[in-house]
Parts: C-alpha cells; sequence; structure tokens
C-alpha cells in the first residue's frame, strides 16, 4: 500500500513496516505544519492493524535540522508559534507522542540530525544511520540548551560524559562515533531501503518498545554519586562559548541524573524558556541568520565561478602557509611559491609541524595529514604556476611587492586564473591597476591562524569581474570559510573598525587608565582578550614600524618600543612576562605617567563604563561609516565579520546589532559627548547614527 499522507510528510507501508518520510523545506526544520504532519501520521498508525513497526526518515541531506529557529523570534506572541494550539503538538509533546507509541519506531538517520531533530531520533525506540550521517546538539551555539528532552535522553544513551561534551560544545558527531557510544544502534548504507525495512520489521516483531527515558545503565554511576556531573562539566564549561547556556544545560543534566528524568524535564523546560527569551540567546539566532545572508550578497552569481583545482600561494610565511593548509585540507592541489629557499624550506617544515600537532593532538589522522601534504609542492620559480586557476598572494605588506608579483604573475598564469591578494589594509584597485586583466583580481583577506580562523573577507575592487568574486567567493566556502564580500578601503571592514578602537584604548592611557584595567574591561564584555594583551602577543614592533614609515605615532606604544618593549617576545611590553604569564609591571605604570606628563595631560579617574563605551562607540560610528559608504553590504555583515575574525563574543551578537539593542539614540549622544569631551570630531555620530531621528534610525538588515 502507498498513500500520501501529507504534502511534508510521506507515508507507505512494506512488509508490515510504515515508513514515514519527512520532506519539508530544505533541512525538515520541526516548524508547526510538519509537527501537525508527523502526529497525523502517527495518529493514523497506531490503530492500523497492518503496521507492526514504523521506521521514520529524513531526506539524504538532512533527516531534520531540529526546531524551526524562525518560531524562536516571535517572543511578542509569546512564542506562540512554538507552542501546540490549534497548529498541533509542540517538539516536546511530538516527541512524548514518538516516545509512547504502542509499535516501536525506528528512526533512519541520514544527513544531519540536529537539535530537535536529534531529539525526535533519540526518542525514538531504534536509531540507524548512513556511514555518513552528522549528528549532535548545536543549541548551545545558539544560546539555548536542547529543550525536548535531550538533556535527559543524551546522557541515557552515551553516558553522562559524551552527553555534557556534545551538548557543551555543540559539536557534531559522525556516525560511526555515534555507533560506538550507543547514541546509534546500527549503520545501514541506505536507511529507507529494503535492508532498513527488514532491520526495523525484525526490531518490531522481537522487541517491545523501549523507552530512552527508561534505560538507566550509562547513569546509574553518575546517579550514585551525586556531583559528578558538575565535575565532568567543570572542563567544558570554562570554554563555553555561551556560559549562560552551559550553566542551564548542566542544571538540566544534572537534575535528569540525579533526581529523575521527568525532574530534569521540568528543569529543562524552566531553562529553556529563559534562554529562548535571553538577549544572549536573540544575539547568537542573529549570528545564524547574518551569516547565512552574508552567503548570499548583491549581484554575487555562483554560476560564474571557476572550479578551482589547482592554486597557487605567493609566500611561505604564516599566512601563507596557513591558506596552503586550508586549501589543500579541502582536495585542492597547492604550489607555495617564495623567492628564497630558505624562507621556502621553513615555510615548508613549519606546515608539516602543523599537521604532526594536529595528529598528535587527534583532529586529524595521520592518512589525513599524509593525503594533505601530498597535494602541497614547494616551488621558486613562478612558472611552476602555469596551470593553476587561482593563485593567493600572501607576501610581505608592501604595495610595490605586490604590484611586482602580479606583474609577474601576468606572465605566467593563463588568462582565466583568478589573482587574489590577502593583503590587510592596501588597495585591491591599486594592486589590480598594474595587472594585465583587473577584472580577475580581488582580495582574500583571511585571518591568522588561517588554518583555523573562519573569516576571510572577499575584497571585491572596482574592477573585479563576476567570475572571479565568485570563484573567491565559492573557494573561500568549499574550503570552510566564512567569506563576507567587502569593497576597498583603508583596512576593509575588520581593520579598520580595530583601528578605532586601538587608538581610543591609547587615548585611554594617556587620560588616566592602565592597561590592566582597559584589558579587563573587555574581558568583561566577553572578548577573549584586551586590546593590550592582544598587542604584546602579537608584537609591537610590527605597528612602531608601520607608523614610522607612514609618519605616525602613538606616543605610549612608540615609547614602549623605544625602551626595547616589544611584547612577548622580549618578555616584556605593556605587561611583563615569566614565559606566557602575564604581570602588570610598575615601569609600564611609570613610562605611561611620564607619557601623558610630556603631553600636558592631567590624568583622571576613568570608569569601566566610560572605558567600554569609549572603545565600542567608535567601533560601531566606524561601521556607521562603513555602511554609508557601501563598504559593506549590510550591518549584519558587520557582526559577522567581527564575530568570525575578531572573537566579539557571539552572545553580544556584534558591534551593530550590539548598538542596536543598547538604543541606537543613546550611541549617538554618547559619541556626542565623547566628542565634546576629547575634542575630537572623528567622534560625532555618522551614517545612520547620525539621522535626525536616531531613535527610529536603523541600519540596513537591523532592527530599529
Ligand atoms: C532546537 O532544535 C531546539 C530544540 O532543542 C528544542 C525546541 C523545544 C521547543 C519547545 C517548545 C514548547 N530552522 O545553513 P544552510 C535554514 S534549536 C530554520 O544554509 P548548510 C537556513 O537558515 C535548532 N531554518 O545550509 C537556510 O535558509 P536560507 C538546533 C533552518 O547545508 C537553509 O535552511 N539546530 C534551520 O550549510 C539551509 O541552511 C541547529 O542549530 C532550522 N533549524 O547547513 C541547526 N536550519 O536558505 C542549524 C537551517 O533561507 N542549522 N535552516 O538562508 C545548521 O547547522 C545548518 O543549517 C545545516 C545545513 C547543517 C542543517
Amino acid at each position: 500500500m502507498t498513500e500520501p499522507a501529507h504534502r511534508i510528510v510521506a507515508l507507505d507501508i512494506v512488509d508490515g513496516v510504515a515508513r514515514i518520510t519527512m520532506n519539508h523545506g530544505q533541512v525538515n526544520a520541526l516548524g508547526h505544519e510538519l509537527r501537525r504532519a508527523l502526529s497525523d501520521a502517527l495518529e493514523r498508525l497506531a490503530g492500523d492493524p497492518a503496521v507492526a513497526g514504523v521506521l521514520l526518515l529524513g531526506q539524504p541531506q538532512a533527516f531534520s535540522a531540529g526546531a524551526d529557529i524562525t518560531e524562536f523570534n516571535m517572543p511578542e506572541s509569546g512564542g506562540a508559534e512554538m507552542n501546540s494550539g490549534p497548529a498541533g503538538p509542540d517538539l516536546r509533546e511530538l516527541v512524548a507522542l514518538v516516545e509512547d507509541f504502542p509499535k516501536p519506531i525506528t528512526a533512519g538517520i541520514t544527513g544531519v540530525a540536529l537539535g530537535g531533530g536529534l531529539e525526535l531520533a533519540m526518542a525514538a525506540h531504534a536509531r540507524i544511520a548512513s556511514p555518513t550521517a552528522r549528528l549532535g546538539l548545536p543549541e548551545i551555539t545558539l544560546g539555548l540548551l536542547p529543550g525536548a528532552g535531550g538533556t535527559g535522553r543524551l546522557p541515557r544513551l552515551v553516558g553522562p560524559e559524551r552527553a555534557l561534551d556534545m551538548i557543551l560544545t555543540g559539536k557534531q558527531v559522525s556516525a560511526y562515533d555515534a555507533l560506538t557510544d550507543g547514541l546509534v544502534d546500527a549503520l545501514i548504507e541506505d536507511p529507507g531501503s529494503a535492508e532498513a525495512v527488514h532491520w526495523a520489521a525484525e526490531y518490531a516483531a522481537t522487541r517491545a518498545p523501549l523507552r530512552t527515558r527508561d534505560r538507566t545503565g550509562s547513569i546509574a554511576g553518575a546517579a550514585a554519586a551525586p556531583g559528578t556531573v558538575s565535575r565532568l562539566a567543570a572542563d567544558a564549561l570554562r570554554k563555553a562559548k555561551d556560559p549562560y547556556a552551559a550553566h542551564a544545560a548542566i542544571k538540566a543534566v544534572s537534575a535528569g541524573i540525579e533526581q529523575s528524568f521527568d525532574h530534569g524535564a521540568v528543569v529543562e523546560r524552566e531553562k529553556f524558556e529563559e534562554r529562548v527569551k535571553s538577549p544572549e540567546s536573540a544575539a547568537q539566532r542573529h549570528l545564524f541568520t547574518a551569516e547565512r545572508a552574508a552567503r548570499k550578497p548583491a549581484d554575487l552569481d555562483p554560476d560564474a565561478a571557476r572550479t578551482v583545482r589547482r592554486a597557487g600561494v605567493i609566500g611561505a610565511g604564516t599566512m601563507g602557509g596557513g591558506i596552503t593548509m586550508a586549501l589543500a585540507a579541502a582536495g585542492i592541489t597547492v604550489t607555495v611559491v617564495e623567492a628564497e629557499r630558505s624562507a621556502l624550506d621553513r615555510g615548508l617544515a613549519q606546515i608539516e609541524k602543523n599537521l604532526a600537532v594536529s595528529v598528535s593532538r587527534g583532529s586529524r589522522t595521520q592518512d589525513d595529514a599524509d593525503a594533505l601534504k601530498s597535494l602541497i609542492t614547494g616551488s621558486l620559480d613562478y612558472a611552476d604556476l602555469a596551470g593553476a586557476d587561482l593563485v593567493i598572494e600572501a607576501a610581505f605588506e608592501d604595495l610595490q611587492v605586490k604590484q611586482d608579483i602580479f606583474a609577474t604573475l601576468d606572465r605566467h598564469v593563463g588568462p582565466e586564473c583568478v589573482l587574489a591578494s590577502n593583503t590587510s589594509y592596501l588597495s585591491i584597485d591599486m594592486i589590480a591597476a598594474g595587472t594585465v586583466l583587473p577584472g580577475r583580481v580581488l582580495g582574500m583577506h583571511f585571518f591568522s591562524p588561517a588554518n583555523v580562523m573562519p573569516l576571510v573577507e572577499v575584497v571585491r575592487g572596482a574592477a573585479t569581474n563576476a567570475a572571479t568574486l565568485a570563484t573567491g567567493f565559492t573557494t573561500a566556502r568549499r574550503i570552510g570559510k566564512t567569506p563576507v564580500v567587502v569593497r576597498v578601503c583603508h583596512g576593509f571592514v575588520g581593520n579598520r573598525m580595530l583601528e578605532v578602537r586601538s587608538f581610543q584604548a591609547e587615548q585611554l592611557l594617556l587620560e588616566g587608565a592602565l592597561p590592566g584595567q582597559v584589558d579587563a574591561v573587555l574581558k568583561d564584555f566577553g572578548f577573549r582578550m584586551g586590546p593590550f594583551e592582544m598587542g604584546d602577543m602579537a608584537g609591537l614592533d610590527i605597528g612602531w614600524r608601520n607608523r614610522k614609515a607612514e609618519g605616525r605615532t602613538a606616543p605610549t606604544a612608540d615609547a614602549l618600543c623605544e625602551a626595547g618593549r616589544f611584547g612577548q617576545k622580549t618578555g616584556r611590553g605593556y605587561y611583563a612576562y615569566d614565559g606566557r604569564e602575564r604581570r602588570d609591571d610598575p615601569e609600564v605604570e611609570q613610562l605611561i605617567r611620564d607619557v601623558s606628563r610630556n603631553l600636558g595631560i592631567i590624568r583622571r579617574e576613568i570608569s569601566d563604563h566610560e572605558i567600554l563605551e569609549r572603545l565600542l562607540f567608535p567601533m560601531i560610528n566606524e561601521g556607521a561609516r562603513i555602511l554609508a559608504e557601501g563598504i559593506a553590504e549590510r550591518a549584519g555583515d558587520i557582526d559577522v565579520i567581527w564575530a568570525k575574525g575578531y572573537n566579539w563574543p557571539a552572545y553580544r551578537g556584534g558591534p551593530m546589532w550590539y548598538a542596536s539593542h543598547t538604543g541606537i539614540g543613546y550611541v549617538a549622544d554618547r559619541l556626542r559627548f565623547y566628542a565634546e569631551q576629547t575634542a575630537d570630531v572623528t567622534l560625532l555620530p555618522a551614517g545612520f547614527l547620525a539621522e535626525d531621528d536616531v531613535a527610529v534610525a536603523a541600519a540596513p538588515g537591523l532592527p530599529g
């Protein structure tokens, strides 16, 4: 028998097994329509004597990506969409319907089973998965905890330690790991196939439905030793990107183990409802949406992209090496070209070392590392780039050097080859101007370490053509990066805003603050490091050299460098170091006081509140200028750049989101105040912040 049960759920019965196949949207998000269709189908099957068991299936790319995130964005309606009402059961009710179903249900997982999707699968009485499936509870990356029984069921299947790891990191596990851990019961190439139906039929014939909530074997130890959950979670909690959601999840897991499944469910519900309404979750959901919006820049035509099989990288330094590894990890053959044999050897040796470290840490297998290495060749000759589809230049940051490299590339690569510069400040238009085919030039600004950091600013020059832009963008996606398209200006989006923040940080030192106070304020806000710790880590001498070349000064930073304090590498910078341990240094305090005095500045007590506003609001103002100039397309693009490239805390949504939630009018007023206080007209509100009625003015892509 075969009959359509619902537009978004297909139903057929084979050998006594009813196959319910979800087919809703791109990823089977469990919105109210799908929930209703599933519950209708189950209701019909419950009393059907021809049905002995159920096989619940999704689509090849997704069993289900979980709750429909867009339904969370309706807090004004009390999250009405999440509740049952006339629209059908909520996710918790659906999960209970599955678990309490009188006939055994097997979930057949293909693609991803994430969040509520995995919770649905965990409520089934058995799980089979295709070997390529991936499973996870990524709620924490949205500032949430699993809200449909995941905090109770996952530990019952895989034990508390594995469960906490998955819930607190949000990371996905492979089908193989899921099998080893007990999260799935069997791997079957195609979970919708006759073999899978046979498996489900056998299961239905031989076992009574076993509810996951009733399995207690793997939590027995932790249940008998209260405190185990907190102990197991301590490390992950320290590293958690969203400490609020992490705490909430730990409370729910621990109640579900140390008290009872039902008690855990009550705590889970309470905490989920608190988190889903929190500003921290709203901020992370904004970033999720902004990241997806950034994948669709105006007039990007993905079909115009060239397929990159072979790539070249110019420069085997830190950036060049990282870019090479990122390309090769995606299966692209890479030729790294250097000017000097010694530099090339050093670069290749560093790549080997990085690979060995990742093998020893278990993040890569030896086979993967060998395969990756076999795709990389070093060369001292540009002629070896002849067959390249894309060349990324990551040489010394100097316009003349780069122009010479691009002129040389013109002579050696084919006319179709796309040429990218990894410059962080220089004009792509000036680099392109010296080439024969400026339309094939663009910027691909990676962040260090390039094999790890996800952001790539894809810089579109005045002449960059559609095929070039599409090739740069799709290649960045293919190698697992988060590309954001920007236009040309000094420092593009991220570094241009960072420069404004660095200037304010320096001013604050001159006016009365000390490095420790400034850094602590940004860390309390959620950054991993403050500007001075970051400067010490990167090395202060590079900026000093650049400032001298450009005739600029930064009085405190210059004075530190003149005293030979270049940061961690010299054991002394804004702080003194014993290894990596840093401590405040009275010498630095004296040096700062001297610089202030020499400039005739009377130092004053500066509040943490002022420090935070002085660091963040001018950056936001620069963001407003960037939007007004069309350098970034949307406010959300700026947020993605800061979250992915500069460790802006995700639970604060990015600088432009933060501004809109702090109050655009307030930010503008404070900027006017600081402009007057410091006699710095560049602090006057710009772009949408300067509009007459700032209370209602909003940047594109932000709520008013
Ligand atoms: C959750 O499940 C909470 C539950 O624990 C409890 C709920 C309890 C409620 C109780 C109430 C009483 N929803 O990324 P892509 C869209 S929280 C809606 O470009 P890829 C996405 O926006 C959820 N839409 O594709 C995009 O739309 P666009 C936990 C979703 O192949 C399109 O699908 N789950 C969606 O690169 C394609 O997505 C997660 O956090 C969703 N859940 O990646 C998983 N998921 O074209 C989030 C995707 O209009 N999703 N969309 O822009 C992902 O990680 C990735 O999207 C995938 C696919 C890996 C699924």
